[in-house]
């Protein structure tokens, strides 16, 4: 049976300070992660099916062509750490390939994870298995309690593989990133030679190919962005109107990254219990930001975050990259 650790349950009154924060600010911001509510999360499944948004099968396709290579690169037996595991399915997909030696599914809430792992257990039952249910966007270390389970199987000095699939790094500026990657390396460091990080990283190129990934014909990730206020309506007491926001998607070449806001349409008054917001007509609240790499950039900000040279896997139009870099 695989184990669960939730280290801090999401303090509803930290998140609402923080939202009532951000819509105060100048300019007004709620962060990406109240994207993720059910049907949000939900809405995100249905963006990876459009044909617009290419990164999920791009790096879907790069997994399949080049697991073997990559397989050659990460040991057997290591301890694979899932970032931001979800639904477990990427890392489920590579378990054949990767032959890790213990799982460790790491998402903010365990109650994701719980179906996920007891199913991927089922199917390998003697990897041992560990969803640990913690917020790592703040710090990642593994807690006490990991370090014990650990210990428990005998795996205190096993490799360590850190796997981050998705792009989802590009949520980060690169500052933040860099800060992410050190602790990363630093949790690869703690454990035996030869582990590493396995990422997937979307890269730089053409408007006419990131700005349609983002703004689709359907208007699904318009749905999506706005969904943000319902779900902030739900933690906040807030009263958004979404049909009163439009989606807005573009990309900033200067800062390499699309930006997603929303759009008030007419000038309007948001109010929530401790407070309220004025918005003027076109006012634009921040919901994300999503940054792309080339890879000579990537792979200068994993040599800072102190992993060694690194090797990268792409597809055959150079859209996305996977990451191979060794502790
Ligand atoms: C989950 C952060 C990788 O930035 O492409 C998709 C989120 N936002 N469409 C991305 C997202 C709008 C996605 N990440």
């Amino acid at each position: 049976m695989p184990e669960f650790v939730q280290i801090h349950k999401n303090n509803d009154a930290a998140l609402r300070a923080e939202l009532a924060a951000g819509l105060l600010a100048e300019p007004p911001r709620a962060a990406p992660k109240f994207f993720y509510d059910a049907l949000g999360s939900r809405l995100f499944d249905a963006i990876t099916e459009l044909a617009e948004y290419y990164p999920t099968r791009t790096e879907a396709a790069i997994f399949a062509a080049h697991g073997a290579a990559m397989a050659q690169r990460v040991p057997p037996h290591a301890v694979l750490v899932d970032l931001g595991a979800g639904n477990c399915a990427k890392a489920a997909r590579l378990f054949p390939v990767l032959r890790p030696g213990a799982y460790v599914a790491v998402d903010i809430s365990v109650d994701y994870l719980q179906d996920a792992v007891g199913e991927l257990q089922q199917r390998h039952r003697h990897v041992p298995m560990l969803g640990l249910g913690m917020d790592f966007s703040a710090r990642l270390a593994l807690p006490p309690a990991a370090a014990d389970w650990l210990e428990r199987h005998d795996l205190a000095a096993a490799p360590r593989c850190v796997f981050y699939p998705g792009s989802s790094i590009g949520n980060f500026n690169p500052g933040e990133s860099l800060a992410l990657l050190r602790q990363a390396h630093a949790l690869c460091a703690a454990g035996g030679p030869g582990g590493g990080i396995l990422i997937g990283v979307d890269r730089v190129k053409d408007k006419a190919v990131l700005e349609p990934a983002y703004d689709d014909a359907l208007g699904v990730t318009a749905a999506f962005n706005r969904n943000l206020l319902l779900n902030v309506n739900t933690l906040l007491g807030s009263d958004f109107a979404p049909a009163r926001w439009r989606h807005v998607a573009f990309y900033d070449e200067a800062a390499s990254r699309i930006e997603m806001h929303l759009a008030s349409d007419g000038a309007q008054t948001v109010r929530w219990p401790s407070g309220e917001r004025r918005f003027a007509d076109g006012e634009r609240l921040h919901t994300e930001n999503s940054y792309k790499w080339t890879p000579g950039a990537f792979e200068a900000l994993l040599r800072e975050a102190g992993f060694g040279p690194a090797t990268h896997w792409t597809d055959e139009r150079g859209w996305f990259s996977v990451f191979w870099a060794p502790a």
